[in-house]
């Protein structure tokens, strides 16, 4: 079965993908997604500099899902820029995320990556994990003044990395922005943040920076996930390009985004956890489970989902 999709334009191979921050730091990272049957190589978000990111133990992987603080590990926007342009030659489309510490780093990494040409740019206002720094995208005043500045020096199809909301009136204010800033698709949701595991055993947290807090990802948060996707699905009324990303571990999972309102699904954690061959498994699980119910095509689901 063809599971292409389309996104602002762009054309992607297959409509699952790997989710910004999983396996996709390095070149050697990079160029396997681009060998993998990933449907899109997305990059982990960049910073002005590079970073080595938070102290380790970073990430956990547990029965129900994961939670890491990595503290933006990466190779700094310049070398990114470099790399981009030779990852297209795998064919698929490279999608370049953007964080910063200031407005102003997100506009000059933007501007900059943006004549490198990737085929689409993914903002990310919404990692939790930098002590001392909230998440943009809990403040609507700012997130639409940098949205409205990054539009302004990217001509590629920019989308929004949104955190998880949990308010109805959160997400209205939040399309409200995203419709003020010319936001060519969304990519819901980033890990739920600053959550807490514990290990029992230990008596300890599993995770070392910020006193273990950190973003949950993985199947426990596919519920807020997909609340998400159907939320702003139905605020723009389906004329936003939709990426669904949490809790996707099965065919099964990635249907459910689709009946949601998503026109692709990122993987994250179990990317981590199963490696680039997740992509295939998934891809089948996909195909066989829209033949067994006679839907021709992920978009042929997109959005239908009953309600009682
Ligand atoms: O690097 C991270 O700690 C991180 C980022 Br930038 C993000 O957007 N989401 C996440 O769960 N971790």
């Amino acid at each position: 079965m063809d599971l292409s999709t389309t996104i602002a334009g762009v054309r992607f191979p297959t409509c699952l993908m790997n989710a910004a921050g999983a396996l996709c730091v390095t070149r050697e990272e990079l160029e396997a997604l681009g060998r993998s049957s990933s449907g899109a190589i997305v990059t982990k978000s960049m910073t002005l500099e590079a970073r080595a990111g938070n102290p380790e133990p970073r990430y956990h992987g547990f029965p129900g899902g994961s939670i890491n603080s990595m503290g933006l590990p990466n190779l700094g926007y310049r070398a990114y820029a470099e790399l981009i342009p030779g990852l297209r030659k795998f064919g698929k489309p490279v999608v370049a995320s953007v964080a910063g510490f200031s407005e102003d780093d997100f506009v000059t990494i933007a501007r900059v990556i943006n004549q490198s040409q990737p085929d689409l740019i993914e903002v990310n206002l919404s990692c939790p994990n930098i002590p001392g720094e909230p998440q943009i995208g809990y403040d609507p005043e700012i997130s639409e003044r940098l949205l409205q500045r990054v539009r302004k020096v990217v001509t590629v199809p920019m989308g929004v990395k949104l955190p998880p909301y949990l308010d109805p009136a959160h997400q209205q204010t939040m399309a409200r922005v995203i419709r003020n800033s010319g936001a060519d698709f969304l990519s819901l949701i980033n890990s739920v943040g600053n959550g807490l595991v514990v290990d029992p055993q230990r008596e300890c947290t599993v995770i070392k920076p910020k006193g273990g807090f950190g973003g949950l990802g993985g199947a426990l948060i596919k519920p807020v996930a997909l609340a998400n996707v159907r939320a702003f699905w139905k605020l723009f009324e389906g004329r936003l390009p939709i990426i669904g990303t949490g809790g996707v571990v099965t065919g099964t999972d990635v249907f459910e985004h689709l009946l949601c309102g998503a026109s692709a699904v990122q993987v994250g954690t179990t990317l981590v956890e199963d490696g680039l061959g997740v992509f295939d498994r998934l891809g089948k699980e996909l195909a066989d489970l829209l033949t067994r119910k006679g839907h021709p095509s992920p978009s042929a689901c997109r959005g239908a989902l009953k309600e009682l």
